[in-house]
């Protein structure tokens, strides 16, 4: 027993120095660079501007409820979605009243994938803002497709979102899948959306892209797979871990989130096989400056809408 913790023990030192090796050996040092990179037990304090340039999406989580709102503090919220041009703009005002700003992220509303405007906005401002690491989050469905747009844009760093690497029971999760005109469903289109997520992973990783896997934790579907989905994950390419406990809401709403005790042990399973993020703040589509301090979009944003319109899906 003694034997075996200490397996466990020396196992997740090897993944931490391994961790922090790729985190430091991509020409910029993330781990005190980037707010979701962060691999101590502290945040470092740096910000992202998140440009809310991608309103559609090409799959249909269970949980997912887009909206356009002022009031929210969650993924998928925005004050109003923006042109790559006015993207460009936010990035000026962003970084003149929070120089703490290292990271300019695409993160939604929807998929930046899905739609043409997140790649278009980063070839924008690439030249204009070469000191700003460009992240992107993805559900990875078109990630393989795209992956030396996405080289070629300059993407640093990239966080995909893997729920399950089970079809049976991703397809719980993701009701549909609509891929190069066709819609699939059930365990169809969930395996279609693992097998490309991996795809995607190992061919942006092999091109040096840092990436980072978000799962949602939803215990009755996905609390038994985490320990799988980090190994299988890590395996790919990627070299963080991030476990985003559910918010139960559209098809979900009845469905619990984890408990804390939950959450911490499903991080617990990730963690012998990959590094885990723990500064996670849930942030929405339009968010600006350090997660969980100051938020600067009133003064970067100020053409929000402030309507409280729903997006629909597709
Ligand atoms: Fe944004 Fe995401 Fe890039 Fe960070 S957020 S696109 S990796 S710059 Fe970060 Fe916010 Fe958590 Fe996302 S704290 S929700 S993990
Ligand atoms: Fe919503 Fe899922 Fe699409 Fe993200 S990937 S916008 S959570 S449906």
């Amino acid at each position: 027993m003694v034997s075996e913790v200490q397996a466990i023990r020396d196992r997740i030192a090897e993944i931490d120095a391994s961790a922090a090796r790729s985190v430091f050996t991509r020409g910029r040092d993330l781990a005190l660079r980037h707010p979701c990179f962060a691999t101590g037990e502290k945040p470092n304090n740096k910000g992202r501007i998140h440009l809310p340039v991608s309103p559609g999406c090409n799959i249909e989580c269970q949980f997912c409820d887009r909206a356009v709102n002022t009031t929210e503090q969650r993924p998928g919220v925005t004050g109003q979605v923006i042109t790559p041009a006015e993207a460009a703009e936010a990035v000026r005002q962003a970084v003149s009243v929070a120089p703490e700003i290292s990271v300019v992220g695409i993160a939604g509303p929807g998929d930046t994938l899905a739609t043409p405007y997140a790649l278009e906005t980063f070839r924008l401002i690439g030249k204009e803002f070469p000191e700003l690491i460009k992240c992107m989050s993805t559900n990875g469905l078109l990630l393989a497709d795209k992956a030396e747009d996405v080289i070629s844009v300059g993407v640093e760093t990239l966080t995909v979102t893997v729920n399950d690497i089970y079809p049976e029971t991703l397809r719980h999760i993701c009701g549909r899948v609509h891929y190069r005109g066709h819609i699939f469903s059930g365990t169809e289109g969930a395996k279609l959306l693992i097998d490309n997520q991996l795809e995607g992973i190992r061919k942006v990783s092999d091109a040096g892209i840092t990436v980072k896997v978000n799962t949602v934790l939803v215990p009755e579907i996905n609390g038994e797979h985490i320990g799988g989905i980090a190994k299988s994950v890590a395996e790919a390419g990627a070299v963080i871990y991030n476990i985003i406990p559910l918010i139960p809401q559209h098809n979900m709403a009845e469905m619990l989130p984890p408990s804390c005790n939950e959450t911490d042990e499903a991080r617990r399973a990730a963690e012998t096989h990959i590094r885990v993020f723990r500064h996670c703040q849930h942030c929405r589509a339009d968010a600006v400056g350090v997660p969980g301090g100051k938020d600067y979009r009133e003064q970067v944003y100020v053409n929000r809408a402030e309507r409280e319109t729903r997006f629909s899906h597709g």
